[in-house]
């Protein structure tokens, strides 16, 4: 079993693949706006910032190296902490492709998915009749038909052009099979522990938001790694903040962000990132947890260090 977690670190996912600019006006998608928020939210006490690209014009779904060079200096520059590329931005692009840019700016962290499953959110499309670009109700209603491919060949594939770069991967985990590929892919040496988990909670076509089925994810992952693991949860939509304390009392870290969720508690949408830090971080304090800054959070993960990234 992994030790407890003395300090809790909290990754905020600033932008995302999933929501649209139409659903609501607090999402960033232009660089200025993604390095703002991303640094607001390291300074409201998030040591790790998960981060895609947006097309800068209408807000699309962007895995290109140029949108990222917009704002990836901007944040290391005014922020210490710990910058986590996507590396599944697109579900029509191929994992090469996807992870295009993390080879490229080779941060301290990058997600790696750890299975193909279906990933929709085509019922959001019902939600919604004015959309503020041509794109978005094509892509969200054409979600029903997706498969988020992630094979085997990919993920080792992935871990072998990347290995060089020294990256710490966020094993994202979306239903309990996935524990047992990345426990196939550990005892073939593809990753080096401590390995990093986010179990993925709630998203159509992966495992629900029950807690539950935390508990059966964590008491599987405890088995099959022991102790060479540490461990978060993303719970999405309404099951953010629920997830996230159940995780922390549980001893493990959280994710927020307005990838994984656009509200603030039910039926209000979040006016930024930030604000979810924010609210996170009130709670789990008033719970008596101490939240790691980026150094910390750095040496609970084994990362390399801020000083060797390429951007
Ligand atoms: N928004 C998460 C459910 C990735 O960036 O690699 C999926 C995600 C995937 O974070
Ligand atoms: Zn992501």
């Amino acid at each position: 079993m992994p030790r407890k977690a003395r300090k809790t670190i909290i990754t905020c996912a600033v932008t995302g693949a999933i929501h649209t600019p139409t659903m609501s006006d607090a999402l960033p998608y232009t660089p200025d706006d993604i390095a703002s928020q991303a640094i607001a939210a390291a300074e409201a006490g998030a040591a790790v910032l998960h981060l895609h690209a947006r097309r800068p014009e209408d807000g699309g779904v962007s895995i290109d190296t140029d949108h990222f060079a917009r704002f990836l200096p901007r944040i290391k520059q005014a922020t210490d902490a710990v910058v986590n590329i996507s590396t599944g931005g697109s579900l029509t692009h191929t994992v090469a492709e996807r992870i295009n840019p993390a080879r490229t700016f080779s941060p301290e962290m990058c997600s790696l998915n750890m299975g193909s499953i279906n990933f929709s959110f085509h019922p959001l499309a019902d939600r919604y009749t004015d959309w503020k670009y041509d794109w978005e109700r094509d892509y969200v209603a054409g979600s029903e038909g997706n498969i988020f491919r992630n094979t085997f060949k990919d993920i080792r594939e992935a871990a072998e052009a990347l290995a060089p770069h020294g990256i710490k991967f966020e094993h994202e985990c979306y239903d309990v099979g996935h524990l047992y590929n990345l426990k196939f892919g550990l005892d073939r040496g593809w990753f080096e522990g401590p390995i990093f988990l986010q179990f993925v909670l709630g998203i159509l076509g992966g495992i629900g938001a029950d807690i539950d089925n935390l508990v059966f994810m964590k008491r599987t992952a405890d088995r099959l790694f022991g102790d060479n693991y540490r461990w978060s949860v993303l719970g999405a939509g309404n099951a953010q903040m629920p997830l996230a304390v159940a995780a922390a009392q549980m001893g493990g870290h959280v994710r927020v962000g307005l990838e994984d969720s656009l509200f603030i508690r039910r039926g209000a949408l979040a006016a930024s990132n930030a604000e979810q830090v924010t609210k996170v971080r009130r709670i789990l304090e008033d719970l008596g947890h101490e939240i790691a800054t980026p150094d910390e959070a750095r040496e609970i993960l084994a990362l390399k260090g801020g000083d060797k990234v390429g951007f």
